[in-house]
């Protein structure tokens, strides 16, 4: 497809890219496998937010860590903290990245060269939006590492994506639709951008998680896997 010459020009300006399609129908299936083999292990389970309420989204992590929020407030742990307490076939670690995971991020990485060089990721972060949930304005600065890349691949329904930070000289709101198999690329300033997720709404044009498909046990039809993988930088 076309490059569109402005979306070049807010790239220079932002550092961020949305890559529509940029996973084919066998590699988006591949990334359920993965949920659904990472579900097993260390189930998805509903963050609480500072005031003590639970998100709506559900999250659960590859990696050397993994982003948790509960009374002890935003961080990243070295281990999954409720597999064990729930006499899984786990043992504390949280999964490693799946190796195609790596391999698609590290591609989407190279799309654009002035990006930099590749890093090494240590974790990836999968949230899962059934119908109805949402994730509100707020800032990634639970990391160590706020400069590296984050690059973040949407899975089955679609939803709307709005990123709000200054550019030429004034704040403003990008949205996007991402759909099943699009990847997205936050760099440069956009790495410290506010964003939200709204209006998750089911697939019309592939199966996956459409109204009526089910991958993941106990999960709504109509649902959203996102997965963002990062370098923390933690220890
Ligand atoms: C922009 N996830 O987990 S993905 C998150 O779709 C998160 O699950 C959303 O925001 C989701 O924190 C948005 C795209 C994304 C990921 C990381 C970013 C956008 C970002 C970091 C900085 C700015
Ligand atoms: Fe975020």
């Amino acid at each position: 497809m076309a490059i569109d010459p402005a979306q070049l020009a807010t790239f220079a300006r932002t550092g961020h890219w949305h890559l529509r399609g940029f996973l084919d129908r066998a590699q988006q299936d591949d990334f359920v496998e993965h949920a659904r083999a990472l579900a097993k292990v260390a189930p998805f389970m509903h963050p609480r937010m500072r005031d003590g309420r639970e998100m709506s989204v559900k999250v659960s992590s590859f990696g050397e860590r993994g982003w948790w929020a509960d009374e002890q407030g935003y961080r990243y742990i070295n281990h999954c903290p409720w597999g064990l307490k729930r006499g899984m076939q786990t043992t504390a670690w949280w999964p490693p990245i799946p190796i195609g995971i790596v391999a698609h991020t590290d591609a989407a990485l190279r799309v654009w060269r002035p990006i930099g060089p590749l890093h090494e990721v240590d974790t990836c972060l999968v949230n899962l939006y059934e119908p109805g949930a949402q994730l509100g304005w707020h800032v990634d600065q639970t990391e160590r590492d706020r400069t590296s890349p984050i690059v973040t691949f949407s899975i089955g329904a679609t939803c709307t994506f709005s990123l709000r930070m200054e550019d030429d000289g004034a704040v403003r709101t990008f949205r996007y639709t991402l759909e099943s198999g699009d990847a997205i690329v936050m760099a440069g300033p956009s790495r410290l951008a506010e964003h939200k997720v709204s209006d998750v709404r089911p697939a019309m044009q592939t199966g996956l998680f459409s109204a009526n498909y089910n991958p993941l046990a106990a999960t709504a039809p109509g649902s959203r896997l996102s997965f963002t993988v990062r370098r923390t930088g933690w220890a």
